[in-house]
């Protein structure tokens, strides 16, 4: 599969290139040291919540193989990696004791970056909540955020010499949402008024990460958040229906966490179109002058995109036109909206590959908050990869997609968007949550019996991109 994409399209000398992963995804290593389990050990340990039962228990060994994992970022010319912070790892009640042990592993993981001459870009919660702050309400409860407001502050002054870019949450719509709505993610609760709920708590968690970043470092840090905003299309554009299920899935997924954050408020239609599951009373006076953070650079998460319409309930029709509601539907708390098949191409994940979607986004960023920096912290693609008889992994679909995507970032960038970087997802195949092992995201092959890493085409591809910081010809060939 191959597509237009600009010829030699070249990005600034001090663009950031690098790669993405997440504790619980790559870590293993889960009774180790001191940490206690979080909540994706218990969602992963229940029969039937995860493809085939895979568990994180090992995953990719990294807790015992950074140092291989490192050379291979160093081979791969990074710039920057970015990764998250264990909370059960560093505090494993949620509360309470800091583990030294913890907060060692990643005081070595840092060392060993910056003497790798790469910058670690530091996520502090990438959904792995200890259990325990679960067993006392999780995210639903206002407490959660203010212990999460001990642990930014221990992580920021542990780490404060040498991180730069801190970055308070990972997608908290899917820890809100997956998490207490859908029951998708860990915790695995379906309970609509509780993502809500969860949503606030999370935008003030984030408050008080903010805060210990800014009262700790001031202006030499870097301070961000990653969104995995939606681009949400209508089925009918001319249909003011159609319009209207836009806006309120862009009220719900994008502008809940967007406008807290870079505006002190909620939408108002937010809060109308969710009357009836909640009154948001969880919001107390002040709480939105601690969300009102700002940004200096706000990471974006980009896959698909989606495709809405008004929900008709007309059982007969729905069967007719084959469109059933999906299981993204089971999140909206506020019902009325269809998630529409996509049409190809998909990847593994059954996502569809549309990289307008990311440029239109980086672009609707960039003019509905101008002058705020932006950097793609994740982007890419699973596919079902297979080992040659060479014992290579040949991927052209991966690496398609990767020139496509890295193309529609620097056409936001001709468009005027302040882009600062962007981070392949993933350095390496892991665990990728409900869908355990099953998925490969990863530029390098991981062998789940061996735990051998392989460079599969796409890890040559990016190493060129990012030496040249050119994008590669679509005739671009693997080395030999
Ligand atoms: O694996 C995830 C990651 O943890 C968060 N963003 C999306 C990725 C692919 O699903």
């Amino acid at each position: 599969m191959t597509s237009p994409a600009s010829a030699a399209r070249r990005f600034p000398p001090d663009f950031l290139w690098g790669a993405a992963t997440a504790s619980y995804q790559i870590e293993g290593a889960v009774a180790e040291d001191g940490r206690l389990p979080s909540i994706w050990d218990t969602y992963a340990r229940t029969p039937g919540r995860v493809h085939a039962g895979d568990t994180g228990d090992v995953a990719c060994d990294h807790y015992h193989r950074t140092a291989e994992d490192i050379g291979h970022m160093r081979a791969l010319g990074l710039d920057a990696y970015r990764f998250s912070l264990a909370w059960p790892r560093i505090q494993p009640t949620g509360s309470g004791p800091f583990n030294p042990a913890g907060l060692a592993f990643y005081d070595r993981l840092i060392d060993d970056l910056l003497a790798a001459g790469i910058d670690p870009v530091v996520t502090m919660y990438h959904w792995d909540l200890p259990q325990a702050l679960e067993d006392a309400g999780g995210w639903p409860v206002r407490d959660t955020a203010l212990r999460f407001a001990d642990y930014a502050a221990k992580v920021v002054e542990t780490y404060r010499d040498r991180v730069r870019v801190w970055t308070t949450f990972n997608e908290p719509w899917c820890s809100a949402f997956l998490g207490y709505a859908a029951g998708a993610h860990a915790p695995g609760r379906t309970e609509p008024a509780a993502a809500l709920a969860a949503v606030h708590h999370l935008n003030l968690a984030h408050g008080f990460g903010a805060r210990a970043v800014r009262e700790t470092l001031g202006d030499a840090a870097t301070l961000s958040l990653t969104l995995n905003l939606h681009v949400v299309r209508p089925d009918d554009p001319t249909s003011a229906e159609d319009l209207d299920a836009v806006r309120q899935i862009d009220a719900l997924a994008n502008r809940s966490f967007l406008e807290p954050v870079l505006d002190g408020r909620y939408p108002e239609d937010l809060v109308a179109d969710t009357a009836s599951v909640t009154d948001w009373s969880f919001v107390r006076d002040g709480d939105l002058a601690i969300t009102h953070t700002g940004l200096d650079v706000l990471g974006v998460n980009f896959y698909s995109t989606q495709r809405v319409r008004r929900y008709v309930p007309d059982h007969e029709k729905l069967h007719a036109d084959g469109h059933g509601r999906t299981g993204h539907s089971a999140w909206v708390a506020a019902d009325a909206v269809e998630f529409l098949p996509q049409p190809g191409p998909h990847t593994a994940m059954g996502w569809n590959i549309d990289p307008s979607g990311m440029t239109e986004l980086l672009v609707r960023l960039h003019r509905t908050y101008p002058g705020l920096p932006l950097m793609v912290t994740e982007n890419g693609a699973a596919f079902d990869d297979v080992v040659s008889p060479d014992g290579r992994v040949h991927d052209p679909q991966r690496i398609d997609y990767l020139r496509r995507h890295v193309d529609a970032v620097g056409q936001a960038m001709d468009a005027g968007a302040d882009v600062r970087g962007y981070f392949v997802w993933s350095l390496m195949d892991n665990f990728e949550w409900a869908y355990g092992f099953s998925r490969r995201f990863g530029i390098l092959r991981v062998d789940y019996d061996t735990l051998e890493r392989t460079w599969k085409d796409s890890a040559y591809w990016y190493r060129d991109l990012v030496a040249t910081r050119t994008l590669p010809d679509a005739d671009w060939v693997a080395p030999a």
